[in-house]
């Protein structure tokens, strides 16, 4: 059975959906610290469970019979600046307590979401490669970084099967923007029905990695499905897609809605896109399990459009 520890988020949300649909609604269990909304809570098992309390996760592991845990439960890049310290504690006592619970052979399977908010100013910004400098400067990105070095650790250690993927921002309808930098990119669109204008908190020019969710999906679960032997790198892979800039993400909605018109103010989340690459080389995760990211910014356009209209 899987387990989804921060299944009310931003990719926990639709990974329930997804595995629901693919192995059943009682072969997946979902959880988070508080319930989600009326479709997710019929659509199978749910537990209340706070990530960081290693009693409480053991004991829905083994009630449950759970063989992955997909802990996708994490306070993002703009929430952490705000609570440094909880930002730290979530993300690293949640995944410790998973990397632990493998380690004792009471799971057998991890996954992990790591950022490309693990690369900081001094990386190379066009085609970040797998392997280069990484000196992030969030908390978020420190965490990410630190949690990659200690899933390849109990990798090499312990033989826990811990896999990771490094997302870009992720863009989705079926939840709204949350404490991401890259929630402007959600955002807009929600913005653009209703107002038909958008004031952005990054400037125009701030280009940034990204990926519209389904993409997401399929690179998590495909990599969760390959053999071991295929998963080289124990850290986190690169992941790529789209990479765009408010002016750009702007064009591709005025296709649709020719008046609607954006407008720029940028506030301390502009200091964090900064930081972060433009692009990224995911060649690596290409040639070792097979991944290819499939949507263009107007697909993923059209896309949210289409499925956010009737809202407004
Ligand atoms: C954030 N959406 O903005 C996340 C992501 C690369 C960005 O990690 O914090």
């Amino acid at each position: 059975r899987i387990l989804i520890i921060g299944a009310c988020g931003q990719i926990g949300t639709e990974l329930t959906v997804y595995l629901r649909n693919k192995f059943g609604k009682t072969k997946v269990i979902a959880s988070d610290i508080r319930e989600g909304d009326d479709a997710l809570m019929a659509s199978g098992p749910f537990e209340i469970l706070d990530a960081t309390d290693y009693n409480a996760v053991e004991e829905v592991v083994m009630r449950h019979e759970i063989t992955d845990v997909y802990l996708m439960a994490a306070m993002l890049s703009a929430t952490a600046e705000k609570f440094p310290m909880k930002g730290w504690n979530l993300n690293m006592d949640s995944l410790f307590h998973v990397l632990n619970l493998a380690k004792d052979k009471k799971i057998d399977k991890v996954f992990w979401p790591s950022s490309i908010a693990v690369f900081g100013p001094s990386t190379p910004k066009v085609d970040t490669p797998q392997r280069t400098v990484m000196e992030p400067s969030t908390v978020y990105g420190i965490s990410k970084q630190t949690g990659e070095r200690w899933c390849e650790y109990y990798y090499n250690r312990y033989g826990v099967d811990v896999r990771s993927v490094r997302y870009p921002g992720l863009i989705s309808y079926k939840t709204l923007p949350g404490g991401g930098t890259t929630d402007y990119a959600v955002d807009i669109y929600h913005k653009a029905l209703k107002h038909k204008k958008y004031i952005c908190f990054l400037k125009a020019e701030t280009t940034l990695p990204m990926m519209f969710m389904d993409d997401a999906i399929q690179a998590t679960v495909s990599i969760m499905e390959s053999e071991s032997e295929k998963i080289k790198i124990r850290n986190s892979y690169n992941l790529s897609a789209i990479s765009f800039n408010p002016k750009e993400i702007t064009a591709s909605i005025q296709k649709h809605i020719p008046e609607f018109t954006i407008s720029y103010e940028p506030d301390f989340r502009q200091a964090i896109a900064d930081s972060w690459p433009q692009s990224i080389d995911d060649s690596e995760a290409q040639t070792d399990w097979g991944w290819k990211s499939k949507i263009s910014l107007d697909e993923m356009t059209k896309i949210m459009l289409d499925n956010l209209r009737d809202k407004y």
